[in-house]
């Protein structure tokens, strides 16, 4: 019966409670004891972020203040709690029918912890669904002044930002240095609201109509039978599709030129890629385009490096971009612009603003810095922060407007509807992370997670007499958003694009021809990689057809990759391209700072010149970081220990910019500067520890700095690395020297093979 039931329980609890073993245990039930899971210390609060963490303080959308500390999170008090605040005793037993009985239904705290985690996923972008973010600052340098009202590019203006990095194809899990077009897109939480920048570091786009972008990404994406390739356009449908649709192909050379596979996120450039417009305090306008110029320089990985790190660290640009801001080295960019005047034609010596498939050269329009981003701060937490961010091209501020062109007229569709399925409705605008830093008075109301308790009766629609007509509207004069009151031309409803739109090659020649023979190389392997991943032999040949239309040079080094005979061009080349020299990523000087330089070193190392290098770095803005044969201290005997931050077993050359070997007694059978005797090695054998071998030959391969003193030098000789970009010296101080010069221009450009 049930009374009977009910009394076995009671009699299975009370046996648990006195159960020393460890089962069930109610603090107080008569013959209790404490509970047996120690903590591992005292309660305590929770930590508080650091301070340059704190997500923007939270105004609800009423612009009331919400009553919440700025770092309010759902983690106050010092024990622990269901969510409706009630205290728990124990968090790592089911309330079981006795300890070795089923589990019963009546256990809120198992349905509510099982519950929540059932639902802690939600769905990942549909595209730059892999991506990392961090808060800044921006500094307006004010010259934009006369050009825009925006407040935030007014003289001495100072703006919050949140900035999300981003690859397109990838899954969420996916790797960092895949080749891929990257996002670049930025939050200014500006005094007349969101201002959104959501750009890419390609200038130029697959496509020039939205409508189209389902088909691209569906072609770039896993072949939806076996769901692969991941995160790679190396595959037969994204193939098919760009050589079919010839407007894709500028976008597709950027894409496998060294732009496709970015160094870091800090030395990676940002576009807004269409054009917008700048409205004037007297309502005058100006075309624009944005850009991002990142103050280290833009650089690219070779390929081999970016598969290898694919492997070796699929966090890599997540990483370098979280350790540089926490070391202090705050990542920079420019905001700078391209202006043009507001013709009708809108065009600028015939390149089509409207069309996204087109950039302008520097050369034609010098890029005016406008002011200087700078990231300062991690996240508090990922998912709430760079996962909840929902950015949109449509938040604009007063004084920047849309263009027609067609992808941007399609985007400003886009973004709103799908953050409604990623975030589960339409109120994502209350997330922490995407709250507007002013007051808000919107009217709307109610839908899924409103977290806003709305006030008055009549504050919810306009007219309205009851709340006294509030809230108000207000003009340009007061900081209301006005559109530009453009003049559309009569025209007829159709489904066409302007004639204007139909050169597909022009500026795919002009970039090809602006590459240096060295960044050509780059361009003709990548083509060469990816369409020998495919199958479709037509594919590969109209993809053929498609670069003698752009260069026959370009056609005939890959043809002779896949062994394919090189198609002639069926249009006539254009012989007026303007190079564009600013487009080469080659040739010029940039700031070292951040730069992380190896040091291999172990027990036998002049030990003294490995700290003296460490600090030199250090000094320099760089990272050093030596490596041993193993973990913990080198030089424990000498009483002045020095830190080990990697082991050959964990050091890889590709998370390097340059590698330099310790002097050392000259290596004979039993000690050479790198020999890993402690390591496990056979101390007869003279060679220098493979991985050593390894580590400097990768980097040497894939032109990187070598260096080298006293004895490391022998080293050097050992394993055979000689030539341009391998610095030896008698002094860590004399190689470093060296280095530098060397990291300035991000690589030892001579040491590739020019043609293979
Ligand atoms: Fe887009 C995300 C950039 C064309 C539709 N896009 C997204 C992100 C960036 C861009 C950086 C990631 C934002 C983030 O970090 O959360 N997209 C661009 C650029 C484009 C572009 C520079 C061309 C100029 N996008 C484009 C078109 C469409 C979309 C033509 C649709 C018609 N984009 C989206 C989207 C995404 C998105 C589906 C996915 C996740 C999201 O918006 O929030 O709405």
């Amino acid at each position: 019966s049930a009374a009977h039931a009910a009394k076995d329980a009671v009699a299975g609890v009370a046996h648990a409670a006195k159960d020393a073993a460890g089962g069930i245990r109610i603090p107080g039930a008569p013959g209790s004891e404490p509970p047996t899971v120690a903590e591992p210390t005292e309660p305590r609060e929770p930590l508080p972020p650091k301070p340059e963490q704190q997500a923007p303080a939270p105004v609800s959308p009423t612009g009331r203040d919400t009553g919440a500390p700025p770092d309010a999170r759902a983690q106050d008090g010092a024990y622990l709690t269901t969510a409706q605040g009630v205290r728990l005793y124990d968090t790592a037993h089911s309330l079981k029918a006795g300890a070795r009985g089923p589990v019963l239904l009546q256990d809120h705290h198992l349905r509510e912890k099982i519950m929540h985690f059932d639902h802690e996923r939600i769905p990942e972008r549909v595209v730059h669904a892999r991506g990392t973010g961090a808060h800044g600052v921006f500094q307006s340098y004010g010259n934009a002044a006369p050009v825009t009202r925006a407040a935030f590019l007014a003289e001495g203006a100072e703006t919050r930002v949140f900035v999300r990095f981003s690859t397109v194809q990838g899954s969420r899990g996916s790797a960092d240095t895949v080749r891929d077009t990257r996002g670049f897109a930025v939050k200014f939480y500006t005094e007349e609201g969101n201002f959104d920048l959501v750009g890419n570091n390609i200038p130029v786009f697959f496509i020039q109509d939205a409508i189209k972008f389902p088909d691209v990404v569906h072609a770039v994406k896993p072949e939806p039978v076996r769901e692969i390739p991941q995160a790679q356009s190396a595959h037969d449908t994204f193939w098919d599709f760009v050589s079919i649709h010839t407007e894709a192909q500028h976008h597709t050379m950027w894409l496998m030129s060294g732009r496709g596979i970015p160094h870091t996120y800090r030395t990676m450039e940002g576009f807004g890629v269409n054009t917008f417009r700048l409205v004037a305090h007297d309502g005058a306008t100006t075309l624009v385009k944005f850009f991002w110029k990142p103050r280290l320089g833009t650089h690219s990985l070779v390929w081999e490096e970016a598969q290898l790190i694919a492997g070796a660290d699929p966090d890599f640009h997540r990483r370098d971009l979280y350790d540089a801001i926490e070391a202090g080295a705050l990542p920079q960019w420019e905001l700078g612009i391209q202006t043009f005047p507001d013709t009708e034609d809108q065009m600028f010596h015939g390149i089509d603003l409207l069309d996204p498939t087109k950039f302008v050269p520097e050369e034609l329009a010098p890029v005016q810095p406008v002011g200087l981003l700078t990231l300062t701060g991690t996240p508090t937490n990922f998912f709430a922060e760079v996962e909840q961010v929902a950015f949109h091209p449509g938040h604009l501020v007063p004084g920047i407007d849309v263009s027609n062109d067609p992808l941007l007229q399609g985007r400003l569709f886009s973004y709103l509807d799908t953050q409604l399925t990623r975030l589960g409705g339409p109120n994502f605008p209350q997330i922490p992370v995407n709250r507007p830093h002013v007051p808000v008075n919107d009217m709307l109301r109610d839908g899924f997670h409103q977290d806003a308790v709305h006030v008055g009766n009549a504050s919810h629609y306009k007219p309205n007499s009851i709340d006294g007509g509030c809230p108000f509207t207000i003009g340009a004069d007061g900081g209301g958003y006005v559109e530009v009151p453009e003049p559309v031309a009569a025209s007829v409803k159709e489904r066409r694009a302007p004639e204007s739109f139909d050169d597909h090659f022009s500026q795919a020649r002009m970039f090809w021809l602006s590459m240096t023979p060295l960044e050509q190389e780059q361009i003709v392997q990548a083509y060469t990689f990816e369409l020998g991943k495919c199958y479709e032999q037509a594919v590969k040949e109209r993809q053929l057809l498609a670069l003698a239309n752009i260069d026959p040079e370009l056609c005939r080094l890959v043809a002779q990759g896949l062994g394919l005979p090189a198609p002639e061009a069926t249009i006539p080349l254009a012989d007026d391209v303007v190079v564009s020299p600013s487009l080469s990523m080659i040739g010029k000087a940039w700031p070292t700072d951040g730069r992380r330089i190896g040091i291999v070193a172990d027990e036998s190392s002049d030990l003294d010149g490995v700290r003296e290098l460490r600090e030199a770095i250090d000094a320099a803005g760089m990272v050093p970081l030596v490596i041993a044969p193993h973990g913990g201290m080198l030089g424990d005997a000498t009483g002045a220990p020095l830190p080990v931050q990697r082991t050959f077993l964990t050091a890889r050359s590709v998370e390097l910019d340059a590698v330099v070997l310790a002097g050392a007694p000259a290596p004979g059978p039993d000690a050479t500067p790198a020999h890993d005797a402690k390591a496990g090695g056979d101390p007869k054998t003279p060679s220098v520890d493979p991985r050593v071998t390894m580590l400097v030959a990768e980097a040497f391969r894939h032109s990187k700095a070598v260096g080298a003193w006293g004895a490391g030098s022998a080293v050097l000789a050992e394993v055979g690395i000689t030539g341009p970009g391998v610095v030896t010296g008698d002094s860590p101080a004399a190689v470093l020297e060296g280095v530098r010069e060397l990291l300035a221009a991000h690589r030892v450009w001579e040491r590739f093979p020019v043609r293979v």
